[in-house]
């Protein structure tokens, strides 16, 4: 599949170093500096849809599971804040379009709202406004120079297919395909990139529990509905991705690929017993998605498939609560992607043990993962600030998936909200710093880098407790006005001249490779 990819890359005149002889090759140091990024890495930032777009119900939009959940009665998010208005991106995208041209970036990556262009999930009923909103967008961001990178799927299943059992029904990849073929048709002639889900880790969560914490649909089917869902996206990408292949790459010459989320898990000790409990959590985590589709071998990792297999037999189940992929899906699957899109945002310490309910993927995975007490903790308390972690990452992905060109879809950092953002300046620089060091010494395939987020935003279950965003945006205001904050200033300086400074080049505490 690399090979394929390299050469198709090479004709596009892309970034992507996936010659084994060139001064990439992992290990080697490339021949620039090492505070730069390579000439023809690309910059960005990220939003989405339900996050940042508002008009919840305007022009034929459909309703979605998170319009469903935030409008059931009760204050669901932290302080009570929904995605009704958010920062009302769906009449100021001209403006946001603004603040990407002054942020130097290169692509804009943002997600369509399925039930925006769906209102029911199925090509049956399209509504037409919602095909001209993101038409304006991409033109506009096309008009000012800025590539568009398209997510397909950012957590908004419009609510009708959740009726249906939402991704824990194998139905649901015929919508998606459905879905997907319709982007394609009307929106494949202006974008080149494309990721079919974000972190499908992450919104599995939304069929592990029905606490205050969960994230929508909450279905409370943990080890189970999780597992369902982890098949159904797996088949709906690759159909997704198989579908371009035949019948769209060769005019509109795009790449597709899929975004998920790898925390580092760091073994507590070096003991044998904690540094495989790391490593699994790793294969549960990344692995359960990555390795079907990047992995030579495909299919899930053989750790996931033997710890869930013995559970489920330990509690008298005739059959693994992780459904098998047949012969001809482990096929469709693996190598069904033009790169990886890699989300990271922290590291986690890992021991070996039991913990969660039974059953669930968290009990399957032998892990029990805590903070890193000593590293800056930000207002969403699952994210502290541990650098390393992201090269050490990198060099995992890079050594599980060799040759697999990798974007860095998000990376980011959230605080209470101020316009004096040091923090995250300083996570920033050290978070850049790290990936300088993956690149330019370790020779991992890095083509791109995209800040989370753009703008303050719904950050879900926290509602606006939470910013997240390069811009601050003040919500008490009808007219939502954006400022930059200090690290957009900081960000719009790397991203134009592709470097950081030396005195924001932090030497890194991983060692390089020799
Ligand atoms: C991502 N974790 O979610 C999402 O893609 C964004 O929509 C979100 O706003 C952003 O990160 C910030 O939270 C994650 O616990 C949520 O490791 C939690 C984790 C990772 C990603």
């Amino acid at each position: 599949m690399y090979s394929r990819v390299a050469a198709y890359h090479a004709q596009q005149g892309h970034v992507l170093e996936a010659d084994a002889d060139g001064p990439q090759r992992r290990g080697q140091r490339a021949d620039r500096p090492r505070n730069r990024f390579p000439d023809d890495f690309i910059f960005g930032a990220a939003t989405a849809a339900y996050q940042v777009e508002g008009a919840w119900d305007l022009d034929g939009k459909g309703e979605s599971i998170w319009d469903h959940l935030l409008h059931s009665g009760g204050k669901i998010t932290d302080d009570g804040g929904t995605g009704d208005v958010a920062a009302d991106s769906y009449h100021k995208f001209r403006e946001d379009v603004q603040l990407l041209k002054e942020l130097n970036v290169d692509v804009y990556r943002f997600s369509i709202s399925w039930p925006r262009i769906l209102p029911d999930g199925g090509v049956d009923r399209v509504n037409q406004a919602g095909i001209d909103y993101y038409n304006k967008v991409i033109d506009e961001l096309l008009a000012h120079g800025i590539q568009p990178m398209v997510t397909m799927y950012h957590w908004d299943l419009p609510q009708k297919l959740q009726d249906l059992g939402g991704w824990a029904n194998p139905v649901l990849a015929d919508y998606f395909v459905d879905y997907a073929e319709l982007l394609f048709e009307k929106f494949g002639d202006r974008v080149k990139l494309w990721t079919t889900f974000n972190d499908p880790c992450t919104f599995a969560g939304g069929y592990q529990g029905a606490d205050g914490k969960a994230l929508a649909p909450r279905v409370d089917l943990p080890g189970v509905a999780d597992y369902l869902l982890a098949r159904t996206v797996l088949i709906a990408h690759a159909r997704a991705f198989r579908l371009y292949s035949h019948r769209f790459r060769h005019v509109q010459k795009g790449r597709v690929g899929i975004t998920l989320c790898c925390t580092w898990f760091e073994p507590a000790t070096s003991s044998v017993e904690d540094q495989r409990a790391a490593e699994t959590a790793l294969q549960f985590e990344l692995g359960l998605y990555a390795h079907p589709i990047f992995s030579r071998e495909g299919d899930f990792p053989v750790v996931v498939k033997q710890q869930v297999e013995a559970h489920s037999k330990a509690e008298g189940r005739r059959r693994s609560r992780l459904p098998p992929l047949t012969s001809h899906e482990i096929a469709e699957i693996r190598g069904s992607a033009d790169f990886l899109g890699l989300n990271h945002y922290t590291t986690r310490s890992v021991r070996a043990g039991e913990s969660g309910r039974v059953p669930s993927m968290q009990h399957d995975s032998g892990a029990v993962t805590s903070h890193l007490e000593s590293y800056p903790v930000s207002p969403a308390p699952w994210l502290r600030c541990i650098p390393w972690g992201f090269r050490k990452t990198l060099r995992w992905v890079s050594a599980q998936y060799p040759g697999c060109p990798i974007v860095i879809t998000e990376n980011g950092w959230g605080d209470a909200g101020g316009l004096h953002d040091d923090m995250r300046l300083t996570y920033f620089s050290a978070y850049l710093s790290e990936l300088l060091h993956a690149i330019n010494e370790d020779g991992v395939k890095v083509f791109g880098y995209i800040a989370w987020s753009l703008l303050d935003n719904l950050e879900w279950i926290f509602g606006y407790t939470v910013r997240f965003g390069l811009y601050h945006v003040d919500f008490e205001d009808p007219d939502r006005p954006r400022k930059a904050r200090a690290s957009a200033k900081f960000l719009a300086e790397v991203f134009r001249t592709k470097q950081l400074l030396p005195e924001h080049f932090k030497p890194s505490a991983v060692a390089s490779d020799k």
